[in-house]
């Protein structure tokens, strides 16, 4: 993401606040409620309650005729770990997805686990923040299926996804709440386009959250862990670009 014009990261803010302008109208009834607008705070709180009940469906899917010729690898290509690429130069067959955290029983996942678990695979859009998009298609099991089976802890709220790869000293991670985590579209996707996850993508398994921005697409995930809270992780803004460049939290589109 470095390196893009500035300008093209205003612009974008500017749709998303035009955007959010449309749905503060739908939203302005219940705004008028003092008990739901206690649990609005700011901006990026009205904009995660406005999306739930506006649009609280599936983001859009797509036919194989859609699917885009040429889908960029963007950000963290190739993480320069000595762990990570000796995984990778054994194909990942070692590489083992921990899941931890607020759970019952801990996890360590190998690829033939996932691919062991039900299967959903999507043809979606991709939207980066820079003001690009592609349409690809994404398989693995729902991280519903996965957070069960570790047994997710009723105290729970977030799930945060650990990157193998750090930028400038600092690991890429990013997060996600229960609604987000539950949902039938949130995937922990180990095949792009019928193959393995390319490296470029993310290999061996990257998270797909339809309804939001691409950063919040965790690449080259080694960890997920369950949460009651973001502080005290990195920069406590629950995400790499969060930490680093005050990027919006809940990215929902
Ligand atoms: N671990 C990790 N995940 C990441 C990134 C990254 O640099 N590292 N970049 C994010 C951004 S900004 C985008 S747009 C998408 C790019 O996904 P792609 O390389 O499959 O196009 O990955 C997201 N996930
Ligand atoms: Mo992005």
């Amino acid at each position: 993401m470095t390196g893009q014009p500035i300008d093209r990261r205003k612009l974008l803010g500017g749709l998303t606040l035009g955007a959010s302008g449309l749905l503060l109208t739908g939203c302005d009834k219940l705004n008028a409620n003092p008990s739901f607008r206690s649990i609005l705070t700011g901006a990026e709180g009205l904009h995660r309650r406005c999306q739930r009940l506006v649009a609280p469906g599936l983001a859009r899917e797509y036919a194989a005729s859609d699917m885009s010729p040429f889908f960029r690898t963007n950000g963290s290509r190739m993480p320069a770990s000595p762990e990570y690429r000796a995984l990778a130069a054994a194909r990942f067959a070692d590489w083992k997805l921990v899941v931890d955290g607020m759970v019952a029983r801990p996890l360590a996942l190998s690829l033939h686990d996932l691919g062991a678990l039900p299967q959903r695979a999507q043809i979606t859009r991709h939207d980066c923040v820079e003001g690009w998009s592609a349409i690809g298609k994404w398989q693995g099991p729902q991280l519903a299926a996965i957070l069960r089976a570790a047994g997710l802890s009723s105290r729970a709220r977030y799930i945060v996804f650990h990157c193998a790869d750090v930028e400038g000293g600092k690991p890429y991670y990013e997060s996600i709440d229960l609604d987000d985590a539950f949902h039938p579209q949130t995937i922990l996707a180990v095949l792009m386009n019928d193959h393995a996850l390319p490296i470029g993508h993310g290999a061996p398994a990257r998270l797909r959250v339809e309804r939001h921005l691409g950063y919040k697409h965790a690449k080259f995930v080694m960890r997920i862990e369950a949460r009651d809270g973001l502080d005290n992780l990195y920069g406590g803004k629950g995400g790499y670009w969060e930490d680093r460049a005050d990027y919006a939290w809940y990215a929902g589109i």
